[in-house]
């Protein structure tokens, strides 16, 4: 019997506790791991005694219904966090979740953040229900920001764009389109990848299969494998691409390879899915890091983009994105925006007000807007400076002539150091930096000053560790 199984059994009995436990007790009662099984009328000390009721109750407070639900693994990359947060070490870095610190190691929230929230303050905003769709000027102002005011997508009004629950809902409510509309349809997935957008297709239920990405001879971008794993799927499969600053390798394509991508996706009816991430933040220019995105779509492809403002507007908690899907008629998009809806309804009624506000204010005010591509490059500065000097550090100091400028060549807030599970095990035991198990650091969380620090740590882990 599967523990979903005995939860089946569970929530299936008779609401009153006691007489639950008693009908669970006719047959096999699973606990945990095992299951004891009773004989009615010989093994079975609740039955047939005259305390019945009391023993069935203390019994009843004991057993808990959710007995078959085992322990969920620790996330394993919020997972780190908490991890982190238990450790007292004065010495700990928490290289794990992708969040920006500024050089004192401080969370940070942007200028341009404070002041559209003052305003919303001043104009006494209320917080009424968003529509399912979300905020009006906020759906405006991501699709523009994505695909540029001017491009005919925009002005076609091509785009189908419903406010999300950040990047990771944005996924998930195209993952529910794809399994409702285009039923049995696979979702080709970079190999590395974020390790969420499994998860993401699998609750969704949509069947995905990976392509080659990430060359380890290379430190590079596998770009025949990719090509040939694209070229290889079943035709109409949707193929996901990271926009910029691919999580986790920080190898992205270069123009002339999106291009070739772009043909392959193309000839086979593939329907690209871009996960924007980290829009502006890869090199602190929001047009450029949309180059990729507005590359597909001057081709008239049809396409699905998911953005969050997690990154680039540090609105983490927020919970603030989108869903774009570009059709190749207004009509369509139009349909296509009607069933989004028809699927967030269920799924959690409309999205909040809050973030959304914000980014439609900063990108709405002309002066904000300036000020946080300030900020932006101003973040974006920052996590280069400490990539250089994390390279120059572990060039001075590793004396085995290994060549670390794989890391100069990787960008956003990434570096994929080549680390193994065991030596990044180590990095956290021994040296008390949390990071991912596949190697990945976030250079958003380090600050100029703990680059010796680091790079002595990656220098023992990678000669000491096997
Ligand atoms: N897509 C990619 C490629 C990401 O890296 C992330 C965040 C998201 C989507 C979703 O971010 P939202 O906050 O939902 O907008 N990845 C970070 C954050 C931690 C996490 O795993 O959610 C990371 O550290 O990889």
């Amino acid at each position: 019997m599967t523990s979903t199984s005995t939860m089946l059994s569970l929530a299936s009995a008779p609401p009153t506790a006691s007489l639950s436990v008693h009908e669970n007790l006719k047959g096999r009662l699973k606990l945990g791991g095992g299951s004891l099984s009773f004989n009615k009328e010989k093994a079975n000390p609740f039955i047939n005694t005259k305390s019945f009721s009391r023993i069935s109750m203390v019994a009843a407070v004991k057993i808990s219904r959710f007995e078959g639900v085992t322990m969920a693994p620790p996330d394993p990359i919020l997972g780190v966090s908490e991890a982190f947060k238990a450790d007292n070490d004065e010495k700990k870095l928490n290289l794990g979740v992708g969040a920006y610190r500024t050089e004192e190691l401080q969370p940070y929230v942007l200028n341009v953040v404070k002041k559209a929230e003052n305003l919303m303050v001043e104009r006494g905003e209320n917080k009424e229900y968003l529509p399912i769709e979300g905020l009006a000027a906020f759906n405006k102002a991501t699709a523009e920001l994505l695909f540029g005011a001017s491009n005919p997508v925009i002005k076609e009004q091509r785009v189908a764009t419903v406010q999300g629950l950040s990047g990771t809902g944005s996924l998930r409510l195209a993952a529910a389109m794809i399994e409702r509309y285009f039923p049995g349809a696979k979702v080709l997935i970079s190999s590395p990848t974020w390790g969420n957008h499994k998860n993401i297709f699998n609750d969704a239920r949509v069947p995905w299969s990976e392509y080659r990405y990430y060359d380890p001879k290379t430190v590079g971008l596998d770009f025949d494998g990719m090509i040939a794993d694209i070229k290889a799927a079943p035709e109409g499969s949707f193929v996901l691409l990271h926009g910029c600053a691919h999580n986790p390798t920080g190898i992205d394509p270069t123009p002339e390879q999106w291009e070739k991508i772009a043909d392959v996706i193309q000839e086979k009816n593939h329907i690209p899915f871009f996960d924007v991430a980290y829009q502006g933040f890869a090199s602190g220019s929001l047009d450029a890091d949309a180059g990729s995105v507005r590359l597909f779509a001057a081709r008239g492809m049809e396409l699905l983009v998911a953005q969050s403002y997690s990154k680039n507007l540090g609105l983490y908690a927020e919970r603030i994105g989108a869903i774009n899907v570009v059709c190749t008629s207004a009509d369509a998009a139009a349909r296509v925006k009607s069933q989004l809806k028809r699927l967030a309804r269920p799924m959690y009624s409309n999205p909040p007000i809050h973030g959304a506000k914000i980014v439609a204010n900063v990108v709405g005010d002309p002066t904000l807007f300036n000020e946080w591509k300030a900020e932006m490059e101003m973040m974006a500065g920052r996590i280069k400076n400490v990539r250089q000097k994390l390279y120059d550090s572990l060039t001075a100091k590793d004396k085995s002539g290994k060549d670390w400028s794989f890391i100069l060549k990787q960008i956003g807030m990434f570096s994929f150091t080549g680390l193994n599970k065991a030596q990044s095990d180590n990095m956290t035991n021994k040296w008390h930096v949390y990071m991912t198990k596949d190697g990945r650091i976030s250079l958003a969380g380090l600050s100029l000053a703990k680059c010796e620090y680091l790079a002595d740590a990656i220098i023992d882990s990678f000669h000491n560790v096997s």
